[in-house]
């Protein structure tokens, strides 16, 4: 009666590890998409960035392995336990409670995957903290409740709300809660700096694809770094619990080829720059008055 009751646990033991390997590969193998959530996605959209492209890396082909071949380890075990020292096959149990060898084994191998995994990391860490002094441009994301503005210092202080477009707005190409009225734009193959900040709560700036997830703190200048080669739009979201319209704050990026770029800032200088900072910030205007 025991060994069927174990019998029965280890086949679910078996079929709950397996569903969870078939989900998690899976959308290795998912079609093609650049910084747009898929349906039925579990893991990373395609990287947009070098920084992205090591993320990727270290988890689809160094941490899931790692972790795969440790469950699949200690589930054997436990089977074999199991199976090995059952009430019926083991009726006298061993009274042995130390073993020096298997003791330090069991110290010293995590010991060695933990450092093992700590290098790449480390490396992948730093690259996203080092901002690389020779940005090509700076741009500068302010989190409001609930919506971003996006600044373009070098660029006669182009400034302006983005605003995540209405249902009855959404033409064709356009995505709901994710498509903008006015888009970040940057140039393609160039080093930006963002420089990210807050007006009200805590906001967080990320966009999956480029491996990018910075907080906005009010009063404090966080920074982070990306570099996308391939022209396109990439979407993101405020990922940072900020209120009841925190799942109405997307954040939309446009890489265009520097031509493109080029005409579209003569556009926006007409448009947005050098306007009263404070009129086209009607959150900042409230705080004032
Ligand atoms: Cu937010």
């Amino acid at each position: 009666m025991k060994l069927s009751k174990n019998l029965i646990f280890s086949y679910k033991l078996i079929l709950v590890q397996s569903t969870m390997v078939i989900a998690m590969i899976s959308p290795l193998f998912a079609a093609e998409n650049i910084g747009v959530p898929q349906d039925y996605q579990m893991i990373f959209q395609d990287a947009a960035t070098p920084n992205m492209v090591d993320i990727t890396w270290f988890h689809n082909l160094f941490l899931f392995p790692v972790m795969l071949a440790i469950a699949l380890f200690v589930t054997l075990l436990l089977i074999y336990v199991m199976f090995k020292f059952s009430a019926k096959k083991n009726p006298k149990p061993s009274k042995t409670s130390h073993n020096s060898l298997i003791e330090v084994l069991w110290t010293v191998i995590p010991v060695i995957i933990l450092v093992a995994i700590s290098i790449p990391s480390f490396r992948i860490l730093y690259t996203q903290q080092a901002i690389p002094v020779d940005a090509d441009l700076t741009v500068k994301a302010t989190g409001y409740q609930w919506y971003w503005g996006y600044e373009y210092p070098d660029n006669d202080a182009i400034y302006f709300d983005s605003l995540p477009l209405e249902e009855e707005e959404l033409t064709e190409g356009k995505i709901r809660l994710l498509s903008v009225d006015n888009p970040l734009v940057v140039p393609a193959g160039k080093v930006v700096r963002v420089q990210i900040t807050s007006s009200d709560v805590i906001h967080n700036w990320a966009v999956p694809s480029f491996g990018v997830k910075m907080d906005a703190i009010p009063g404090r200048l966080n920074e982070t770094w990306f570099k996308v080669d391939k022209p396109g739009v990439y979407y993101g979201m405020c990922s940072e619990l900020c209120g009841v319209r925190h799942s109405f704050m997307p954040i939309e990026v446009h890489v265009l080829e520097q031509n493109d770029y080029n005409n579209w800032l003569n556009m926006a200088k007409d448009q947005f720059a050098n306007n009263n900072y404070f009129q086209n910030n009607k959150q900042l205007v409230r705080l004032v008055n």
